[in-house]
């Protein structure tokens, strides 16, 4: 699988036994290759059969048994086909590109899920797979992204009620077959973002018309629940702009842009 990996990647592919996250595991290991003279390549892999440590957003844990779920993160530099680094304001789209990618290999192996709006992949309502990205900046190299998904596989024992895991949804437990999808299904998404990343604000960009298809949250309604101690918004999630916020409007008419936070799916 390790050379499989790295030959679909054209890049390092690191498989550990167990550590604390590998998205910090991959923004340190980059870091530390940068501080020596050396250059992080694009697309590294790292992957463990048991992430300890694992996050989520705003101080959330990611939790997992040992050998029950798959996780892995990529360390991209995305760059246009010249070379020439892409702009930072774009690479809010890789949480949603990846989560796509996950979609799309899930489908693959049987199991239909959908994206929840911003980084969670559903199969019904329940959470099979989170997805996070994280900037990661040195001191003379453009800044990249890790972005990293932890997927419940063979779960018995779910650390929430509201998940659910690949083999509870009549998925394949061979998370070698599901890794090797992911990253088959991420690379030419990737590059196509990489070679014209306007895609994702142009009504008629192909990559624009993937994230819209596979984006559960989009014509539902939902509660969204806001930063402090304001009043959760409801309403119908009607849209994305051009920076992959959540376009709202609520029962008076007025459209919210919705840039972090969660959303709850609700019944039509
Ligand atoms: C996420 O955060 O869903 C992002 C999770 C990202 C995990 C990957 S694994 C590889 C990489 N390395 C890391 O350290 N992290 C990334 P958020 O939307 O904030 O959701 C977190 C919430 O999901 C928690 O507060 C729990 O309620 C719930 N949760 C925790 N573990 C779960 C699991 N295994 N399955 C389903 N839900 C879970």
């Amino acid at each position: 699988l390790h050379r499989d990996l790295e030959q679909i990647l054209g890049a390092p592919v690191v498989m550990l036994s167990e550590v604390g996250s590998t998205n910090q595991e991959l923004a340190d290991r980059a870091r530390d290759a940068a501080l020596h003279g050396q250059t992080p390549e694009d697309l590294t892999l790292v992957a463990t059969d048991f992430q300890s440590q694992g996050r989520g957003r705003l101080d959330r844990t990611w939790v997992v048994e040992p050998g029950e779920a798959l996780t892995f993160s990529l360390l991209l530099r995305p760059a246009a086909p010249s070379g020439q680094p892409l702009p930072t304001q774009s690479f809010g789209w890789l949480t949603m590109l990846l989560s796509c990618a996950v979609v799309q290999a899930l489908a693959d192996h049987g199991v239909q899920a959908q994206v929840k709006w911003p980084n969670d992949v559903l199969v019904g309502d329940r959470k099979m797979v989170g997805v996070l990205a994280s900037l990661v900046t040195f001191d003379h190299l453009p800044p990249a992204v890790v972005v990293g998904a932890g997927i419940n596989v063979s779960s018995t024992h779910l650390p929430v009620d509201t998940a659910t895991s690949v083999v509870l949804e009549g998925g394949t437990g061979d998370r070698a077959l599901l890794l090797r999808a992911m990253v088959s299904r991420f690379l030419p998404i990737y590059r196509s973002y990489c070679a014209d990343p306007t895609q994702l604000t142009r009504p008629d960009g192909t990559l624009r018309a993937l994230v819209e298809g596979l984006l559960g949250t989009l014509g539902r309604r939902v509660r969204a629940e806001l930063p402090g101690d304001q009043t959760p918004l409801e309403g119908q999630a009607v849209g994305l702009d051009d920076h992959g916020a959540l376009i709202i409007r609520d029962d008076d008419g007025a459209h919210h842009h919705l840039n972090a936070g969660d959303v709850i799916h609700l019944r039509p």
